[in-house]
């Protein structure tokens, strides 16, 4: 499968960078293609310079809101990203037009930090003004949920992610879920853990983009995964999960024969990272709410067996019982067997709901404040009406 990705503010652009060195990966590994084009837009001019894989000129790193901000954010204003985008977004739409192969694109990948202000206001107006001008492809987008501690301390933080999810929700065709927090690693310093952090979020969809893009027989697994599967299966609010099991490189002599005993490891190492990828979901979430679901397996070829997909897939079966499941194999790792899970189409997301409330509580308080604020003005205007103004 092949994506355009755009990324949004910074967490958004650094996300993004990093699918572009997913891409260098796949084309330096695999000698395939797995992204047509990746844009970053942002309106802090400093943000765009620090990205290292975009291409550095104006058409990859697009500056939107520069009269406005002066290129410098719009300090966690989510309305005004919004406003910003609507204004700009003819920029993003002529930048998009410039990739290479864009025809060959099956998917636009839009990404954002939910609590900021530029990304989280201006991917819901970009997934808009996209899936108007391109309507024949679909649109995903990957919101970065924020770490616990900035949900704390910060109002606008619940206020921007509850506003963002809203507007992303009723327009993208669906709705990747991340949430920082699950991805906190407590022996990294910060810096290095947002980075760290990227990496382990686009990492499952390493295999899962490469698999359908594969030309060479040898990497052709019984049960392809394609673009046309992933398509069928993103839908509405969905999370994404990767594990990943060791296998010995070196068999002993009398482990050559295929026996019962070693399709029983195999399958065994087959659910352990599954379970790993059901455990490291980017959201917890309820999987008996997912009305879709996907799973790929990755292993050397011959370590692959229809027996180990289908245990996967009865497991799987039982963890979401209310979804359809799809799923492939892809003959290709050395030393690792690895499965790739995707949950869709989720009826209930209680992180999505506990915003969603909570912001309501958020906006009678600013509601009742403000009623507060107006009448202690109109208070001291009525004590001073009878004083002469100099103006
Ligand atoms: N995973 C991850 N999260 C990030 C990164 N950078 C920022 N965030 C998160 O994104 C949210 C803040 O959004 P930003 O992208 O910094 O904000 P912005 O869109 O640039 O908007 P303004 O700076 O307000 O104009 C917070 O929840 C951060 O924790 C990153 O590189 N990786
Ligand atoms: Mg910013």
């Amino acid at each position: 499968m092949k994506l355009v990705v755009v990324g949004f503010g910074q967490c958004g652009c650094r996300i993004a960078d990093e699918f572009a060195r997913l891409n260098g990966r796949a084309r330096g590994q695999r000698g395939i293609e797995i992204i047509t084009g990746v844009f970053a837009v942002n309106t802090d001019a400093a943000d765009l310079s620090g990205l290292t894989r975009i291409k550095p000129d104006y058409q990859h790193r697009v500056l939107i809101g520069g009269r406005k901000t002066g290129g410098h954010g719009v300090g966690k204003i989510n309305e005004l990203g919004a406003e910003i985008a609507r204004e700009d977004g003819d920029k993003v739409i002529d930048a998009i037009r410039t990739a290479r192969r864009f025809f060959e694109t099956d998917a636009f990948l839009l990404v954002a930090g939910a609590a900021g202000g530029t990304g989280s206001g201006a991917i819901p107006i970009m997934t808009q003004y996209i899936k108007e001008r391109y309507a024949d492809k679909p649109v995903y987008d990957l919101i970065v949920l924020p770490f616990e501690h900035e949900e704390t301390t910060e109002e606008r933080t619940i206020y921007n992610s509850a506003t963002c999810l809203k507007s992303v929700s009723s327009i993208a065709d669906a709705t990747i879920l991340i949430d920082n927090q699950r991805y906190v690693r407590k022996d990294f310093s910060l810096k290095n853990n947002l980075a760290k952090i990227n990496a382990m979020i686009v990492e499952p969809f390493y295999d899962l983009l490469c698999a359908g893009e594969e030309k060479k027989a040898k990497y052709i697994g019984a049960r392809m995964l394609d673009a046309g599967d992933i398509i069928q299966t993103l839908a509405g609010w969905t999370v994404i999960g990767y594990g990943k099991s060791l296998l010995p490189l070196i068999r002993l002599p009398f482990e050559r024969t295929r026996n019962f005993r070693k399709k029983s490891t195999e399958t065994h190492k087959g659910i352990e990272a599954m379970d790993e990828a059901m455990s490291e979901l980017s959201l917890r979430c309820n999987p008996m709410d997912a009305g879709r679901a996907l799973y790929l397996v990755a292993a050397p070829a011959k370590e692959m067996n229809m027996d180990l997909v289908k245990e996967l897939g009865s497991y799987l079966r039982d963890i979401a019982p209310a979804a359809v499941i799809r799923n492939g194999d892809y003959p290709r790792e050395r030393g690792m067997l690895d499965v790739t899970v995707i949950l869709s189409e989720l009826k209930d997301v209680q992180k999505v709901r506990d915003y969603y409330t909570e912001s309501g509580i958020i906006i009678r308080d600013i509601k009742s404040k403000q009623d507060e604020m107006k009448g202690k003005l109109r208070e001291i205007e009525e004590v001073s009406k009878d004083i002469p103004s100099l103006l």
